[in-house]
């Protein structure tokens, strides 16, 4: 791979980064982040998702053992936005949108991560996923169902409580659209771009993470987040509804192994966001998407520095320093002991 300042093209949303590989070790006198040394216990009677308490706006969180999902009561979209169109000169462009915002708590535990939970708990959350999908999928003016969760105060969580949170719109969000047309182009190669680019990274190897038998973690070749990876099932799925038994139970795995190296990573629990990206629910149908998760964590190089995007990648393209290879590598060597 080049040791020189190169660019890479983003395959699945058509956009090019700058990798800078000879940048590792410049010195850092900015900001470092705080390491909250999490200490929490299993119930919170101050927290909004643990079981039995009240919510902020006095709805009652009950009793559950599992996974469990409510209505946001602060979601940012709604159900019965009205349908509005400005369009002055084609300047001032704006649309009504609907949508409906959900919560899911992965656990009753305050105290736990993905990574601490019991595979058979993390499969009940592909499960809940699985049927969220398909609930919100019937509604017809739902296009698109985003599930995703930010984890860790540094990208913006709310509470520590284990949790995540779906959105289903009414209109197909940017990066679902970029991703759509670029997988849609791809077909006149003659086959799906992920199943393709997945086989031609497992023969490479240089940034395959993990991989059991239904699913491979990789740093994608064209990372733009220091320690970002992509989660992709071996066989051509648009969502999750069709994945059987054992690819539900090789998702979980894989996504507790992936959180456990990453808390280990730096020795602190690892924030990210992390979403799954499944087939518009549009009612049109979709042989091109190839459903995967996306994990986008900040950390760069140490528990308390974090990556910015800013100056040249706010105004240009994004930038990274460390390679993806050498991000796969360091992920590969860190141990998955909880
Ligand atoms: P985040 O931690 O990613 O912010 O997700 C938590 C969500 O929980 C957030 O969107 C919602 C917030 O609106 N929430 C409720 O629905 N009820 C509450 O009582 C507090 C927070
Ligand atoms: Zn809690």
């Amino acid at each position: 791979m080049f040791t020189s300042p190169h660019r890479r093209l983003n395959r699945l949303t058509g956009e090019w980064l700058l990798v800078s590989p000879h940048r590792t070790e410049r010195p850092w006198q900015g900001q470092v982040e705080d390491v909250a040394i999490e200490q929490r216990p299993p119930y919170d009677p101050d927290c909004y998702l643990c079981p039995g308490n009240e919510r902020a706006r006095g709805a009652h969180t009950p009793s559950y053992a599992a996974a469990y999902v409510f209505d946001n009561d602060f979601g940012a979209l709604l159900p019965d936005s009205p349908t509005e169109r400005l369009d002055h000169k084609g300047l001032l462009v704006a649309e009504g949108e609907r949508g409906i915002c959900r919560v899911v708590c992965y656990s009753p535990h305050h105290d736990l991560t993905l990574g601490q939970m019991p595979p058979a708990a993390i499969r009940h959350v592909v499960d809940t996923w699985s049927e969220q999908y398909t609930d919100l999928a019937t509604i017809d003016w739902v296009r698109n169902v985003l599930i995703f969760e930010n984890r860790g105060a540094m990208m913006g969580a709310s509470n520590p409580h284990p949790h995540g949170q779906i959105w289903a719109n009414e209109l197909i969000p940017n990066e679902v659209v970029k991703e759509l047309d670029q997988q849609r182009s791809y077909t006149a190669h003659g086959g799906c771009l992920l199943c393709d680019y997945l086989e031609a990274e497992i023969q490479d190897g240089r940034r395959v993470v993990i991989e059991n038998d239904h699913f491979v973690v990789l740093v994608p070749f064209w990372a733009v987040w220091p320690f970002e990876t992509l989660v992709l099932p071996r066989a051509h799925h648009g969502a999750l509804p069709t994945l059987d038994s054992a690819q539900r139970d090789s998702l979980a795995d894989i996504l507790c192994r992936l959180a456990r190296r990453y808390d280990n990573l730096f020795g602190v629990s690892f924030p990210y966001s992390m979403g799954l990206h499944q087939q518009p629910t549009d009612g049109v149908a979709y042989p091109e998407w190839h459903l995967h998760a996306h994990f986008y964590p900040p950390l760069l190089r140490s528990a308390t520095v974090r990556k910015f995007m800013v100056g040249y990648e706010l105004l240009g393209q994004p930038q990274r320093d460390i390679t993806p290879e050498s991000a796969a590598q360091r992920l590969r060597d860190v141990s998955e002991r909880s």
